[in-house]
């Protein structure tokens, strides 16, 4: 049942799928709740998961279930293969360029994709594999891109950094563009009066960007719908948050917009700030600023060992005692949902998966060179002629 339950995953990480469930628990982590007639489980986050900044804290008491237990470590073992892939694909020469991996931050996005609905939006940096995976692109189609060929999600002329999908505007290479452009997003929808957030995410490197302020300005001038979201995995390229921010409670840092600062290894604190962040910005009352604490295992991007600004015991000391997958995997265990041995099995199908894909993707074709003069402008709105790369290229549209 759980294979066959993990398996129609890897069709589509479709939230959707999930019925919704009476939940009727009142047990807190315990084997009873879960083995009990009702397979909804409550769980009381410990109390430090939230720091806060003019906002009342979000409840420590959630509820979920097996499936969506089993749901959360299945997407974030997925994650964790796709970048194991890229990494290995980087290393074999067949992804030239930018590749940013984000082995160790696996809460974050699939936390955050629990607490809203397809009808939210997100956008990020270039670490966006997993959230673009979230989003329904195949994971085909996300390393093929990676490889540039026809069959990636950007049809091979994004790369690593530039990828889309379904509410999710990528995938963006300018350090901090994305924070302004999530305040359009978000603007778009209370314009057309949608009740969906906008999740704008950006890296504590980021978070000192002149842009960042203005559009936080912005944002509260016109009680946008829309969280600013802080990924704080503690470096900006080789360079320490304490080096590069005057402040690193970034939290704090919308000044005028509430801010929450949340523990990013616990899937289930992400979920319940992100599920509260919702509420409160589509409700009218503005935005927020939300600092989520995690930590990136590899180097900034696949060019940088990512060992000469920090002790490999750093990085050894957080993958043993905050592990965002061990740390679901003991939640799992612990209460009887799902034992080891299920797990694994759930390890080996992600593996199998991506594998698969892999082998698909890397059949993929290069794109033809007419790709080149595609996807530029709006269909029917392109001028006479554009310029290619040398002066003397020119592509005739009419
Ligand atoms: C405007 C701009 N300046 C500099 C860079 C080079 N650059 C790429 S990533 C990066 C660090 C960003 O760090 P952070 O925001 O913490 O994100 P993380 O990589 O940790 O996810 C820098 C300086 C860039 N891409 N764009
Ligand atoms: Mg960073």
């Amino acid at each position: 049942m759980l294979r066959s339950f993990s398996s129609r995953l890897f069709a589509k990480a479709n939230r959707a799928s999930l019925s919704a469930r009476t939940l009727s628990t009142t047990a807190s982590l315990s084997k009873q709740a879960a083995s009990g007639s009702s397979d909804a489980i409550k769980i009381t986050l410990p109390d430090t998961s939230f720091k806060m900044y003019h906002a009342e804290a979000p409840s420590l008491e959630m509820e979920t279930n097996k499936e969506e237990l089993i749901e959360m470590y299945t997407q974030m073992a997925t994650i964790r293969r796709i970048e194991m892939a890229s990494d290995g694909l980087y290393k074999s020469k067949k992804i030239r360029g930018f590749c940013h991996l984000s082995t160790g931050e696996e809460a974050v996005a699939v936390g955050m994709e629990h607490a809203i609905t397809p009808d939210d939006h997100i956008i990020t940096s270039y670490r966006c594999h997993g959230y673009t995976w979230l989003r329904g692109a195949s994971i085909k189609s996300i390393l093929a891109e990676l490889m540039g060929r026809a069959d990636g999600v950007s049809k091979g002329k994004g790369g690593s950094m530039h990828m889309f999908a379904h509410n999710f505007y990528g995938g963006n290479g300018i350090v901090g563009a994305q924070v302004s452009l999530g305040a359009g997003i978000a603007f778009s929808q209370k314009y057309l009066g949608h009740p969906s957030t906008t999740l704008a995410l950006y890296g504590d490197g980021a978070a000192n960007q002149g842009q960042v302020f203005e559009a936080f300005n912005m944002a509260k001038l016109w009680d946008l719908p829309v969280i600013f979201l802080c990924e704080n995995n503690k470096y900006g390229m080789g360079t320490s948050a304490e080096r590069s921010s005057a402040s690193t409670e970034y939290y704090k840092r919308g000044d005028y917009i509430p801010g929450i600062h949340v523990n990013g290894m616990d899937i289930f604190a992400v979920k319940q700030a992100v599920a509260w962040a919702k509420d409160w910005t589509v409700s009218g009352k503005g935005p927020l600023v939300m600092e989520v604490a995690t930590y990136r295992y590899g180097g900034h991007s696949m060019s940088d060992p990512g060992t000469t600004y920090r002790t490999r015991e750093e990085i050894q000391n957080v993958r043993s005692t905050s592990d965002p997958i061990s740390h679901l995997k003991k939640v799992i265990v612990d209460l009887g949902v799902a034992t080891e041995a299920d797990l694994k099995e759930i390890d080996k199908q992600a593996k199998k998966a991506v594998d698969d894909a892999q082998k698909e993707a890397e059949q993929s074709p290069e794109p033809n060179l007419d790709e080149f003069w595609t996807d530029i402008y709006l269909p029917g709105t392109e001028p006479k002629s554009i310029r290619g790369r040398e002066p003397t290229v020119v592509h005739h549209y009419h």
